[in-house]
């Protein structure tokens, strides 16, 4: 039934707009690699273009203490994989919790010998949360999934009023 097809879409946005706004504000941990976690053979660049980071937000390095570290370097750094200099914060616990406090460009690094060189590193570009306020208050895909971000509770809270307002 169309109508009814279209009021669900209708009710879905109305419910869901005003709560990814808010959903913007709050902090989002990012596990690097994803499931992969932090280690060779993943390919950084890959990952740190997958998303799109904003200040407060938190990096999570997830490793075997002591075959890893992170190393948080400069840009020049970065690119030499020299750590004799430029290197602004260790990590070496195993599940580091990196908040990204500033908006700028952070720069990580592992420090095991040829780790870096073999593509262990990456830059992100963080964002100011208020410059990006407009971009996620779009309405969501047809028929759309959740939303990437969105709490499991909000799906099932949308969910949960579709059923009562259609059946
Ligand atoms: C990141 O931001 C860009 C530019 O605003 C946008 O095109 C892209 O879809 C965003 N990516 C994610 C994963 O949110
Ligand atoms: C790293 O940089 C230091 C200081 O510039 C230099 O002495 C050293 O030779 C460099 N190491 C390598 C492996 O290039
Ligand atoms: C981010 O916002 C702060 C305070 O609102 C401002 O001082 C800073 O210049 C902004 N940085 C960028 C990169 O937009
Ligand atoms: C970082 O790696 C370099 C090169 O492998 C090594 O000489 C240095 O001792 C390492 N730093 C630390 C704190 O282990
Ligand atoms: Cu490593």
């Amino acid at each position: 039934m169309p109508s009814i097809l279209f009021l669900r879409d209708a009710i879905f946005a109305l419910i869901l707009l005003p709560l990814m706004a808010v959903h913007h504000v709050v902090a989002t941990d990012y596990v690097v690699g994803d499931d992969d976690g932090w280690n060779t053979g993943t390919n950084y660049l890959t990952w740190s273009e997958k998303y799109n980071f904003t200040v407060g937000d938190v990096l999570v390095f997830r490793y075997l203490a002591g075959q890893h570290d992170v190393y948080q370097v400069t840009e020049e750094t970065y690119r030499s994989c020299n750590s004799s200099s430029g290197v602004l914060r260790r990590y070496a616990s195993g599940a580091d919790r990196v908040a990204l406090e500033e908006a700028t460009t952070y720069w990580f690094i592992c420090n095991t010998s040829g780790h870096c060189l073999g593509g262990m590193k990456f830059g992100i570009s963080v964002a100011n949360s208020s410059s990006q306020g407009g971009v996620e208050a779009q309405a969501p895909a047809q028929g759309g999934a959740a939303p990437r971000g969105a709490p499991a509770w909000l799906l099932g809270l949308t969910i949960g009023m579709w059923g009562s307002l259609c059946y």
